[in-house]
């Protein structure tokens, strides 16, 4: 474990609040706060392509930390994207302005097995590391940095869809059509987001959150086929590293009981079912991080402090609540709804808040 920050990490309002520990205030995030809704983002990331500011690390760090400078959240996310490493190994992954990743050469058979070689972060994509490190310097102390990945079944299904995908037929296709190439498959994306998250820790990340953002296209029959054991293996692989994990899909309303098996510490939740519900799904071994609806936030502030106390609510009073959005910030949303945001949850939240 890297660091100076280890000993002060352990006190991060997010890094307690996934552990289901006292904290100081609920702590908050946004899932895709770094973006088009910022004035100073647009600014600093001028024309060039997504994946041309990630592998620049000065970039990357300074569109990190303009979240947390403009909305005083809990959290920094490392500004990067789940198909770095995929592009980084040469799988011929590009991500599409407006759209997002493609593939030139999706993945159909066996022999595309060998496209997929062994991901060596430090050697493949130094620079996630190198703006890791010079983000965590500005950071303080209490403010998590929050590396990612992307967890096996979504990765897989851009490389077997070509690109983003509405019914994801192709992939279930060939988890339907042949379930060991599917296995070989998942397990080298495990190992890819294994290695990814490691090295990110190694550079400073305190929470890591695997986005399994698709997953909720599958039955709970099939997630727990195909989808929950390599979930497993990364978070396995994760766990030596010590620091708390976060587990989000979109849709998974059906699946969370069975993403509380994937051992990670925190089970994230979109904005369709309520997290008291949530909480009944999940169970009380978890904490939960969530949930607002991105929608909501577009909406006159009365009415985003409406959802939010209902959120905060509904998350009740014992430790272990991470508030975030259901899904990622929409580039409409006006930031200073957000830094309101932030200061309504920090001033009401109760899940295991200390008295003050
Ligand atoms: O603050 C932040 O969160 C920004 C860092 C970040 C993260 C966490 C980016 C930059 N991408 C991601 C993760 C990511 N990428 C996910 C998981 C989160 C989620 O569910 O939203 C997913 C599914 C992707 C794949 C991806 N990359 C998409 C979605 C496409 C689809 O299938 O609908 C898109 C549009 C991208 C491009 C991208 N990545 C990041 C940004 C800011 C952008 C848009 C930039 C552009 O269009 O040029």
């Amino acid at each position: 474990m890297s660091s100076v920050r280890a000993g002060a990490d352990a006190a991060s309002p997010l890094a307690l609040a996934c552990l289901r520990r006292p904290v100081p205030h609920t702590p908050v995030w946004f899932m895709r706060q770094a973006g088009r809704s910022l004035p100073e983002y647009r600014a600093a990331r001028g024309t060039g392509g997504i994946l041309d500011a990630i592998a620049d690390p000065a970039l990357a760090a300074e569109l990190t930390l303009q979240p947390v400078r403009r909305y005083g959240v809990d959290a920094a996310i490392l500004f990067s994207d789940i198909v770095v490493p995929l592009h980084a190994i040469g799988f011929g992954v590009e991500v599409e302005p407006g759209r997002g990743p493609v593939v030139a050469e999706p993945f159909t058979s066996r022999s595309d097995l060998a496209r997929l070689r062994p991901f060596v972060p430090e050697e493949d994509a130094p620079y996630v590391g190198q703006a890791a490190t010079i983000a965590v310097r500005d950071l303080a102390p209490e403010v998590a940095l929050v590396g990612f990945a992307g967890a096996p079944f979504t990765l897989a299904s851009y490389l077997v869809e070509g690109g983003p995908s509405r019914t994801f037929a192709r992939v279930k296709s060939l988890m339907r059509a042949d379930p060991s190439l599917w296995d070989a498959l998942v397990e080298r994306l495990a190992d890819m987001a294994a290695a990814s998250l490691a090295a990110q820790v190694r550079a400073g990340a305190t929470v890591v959150q695997l986005f399994d953002s698709w997953a909720g296209v599958l039955t709970p029959a099939e997630y727990e086929r195909f989808a929950l054991p390599p979930t497993c293996r990364v978070l396995e692989a994760v766990r030596p590293l010590g620091v708390p994990g976060v587990l989000f899909g979109v849709g998974t309303g059906e699946l969370l009981a069975l993403m509380a098996r994937a051992g990670a510490e925190v089970v994230g939740v979109d904005w369709r079912v309520p997290l008291d519900e949530a909480r009944r799904r999940v169970g009380p071994d978890h904490a939960l991080q969530g949930n607002l609806d991105p929608s909501a936030c577009l909406a006159p502030f009365e009415v985003v402090a409406r959802e939010a106390r209902d959120v905060l609510r509904r998350a009740g009073s014992t430790p272990g609540h991470v508030f975030n959005l259901g899904h990622g910030v929409l580039p409409e949303t006006d930031p200073g709804v957000l830094s309101a945001l932030v200061e309504l949850v920090h001033a009401e939240g109760r899940a295991g808040v200390l008295p003050r």
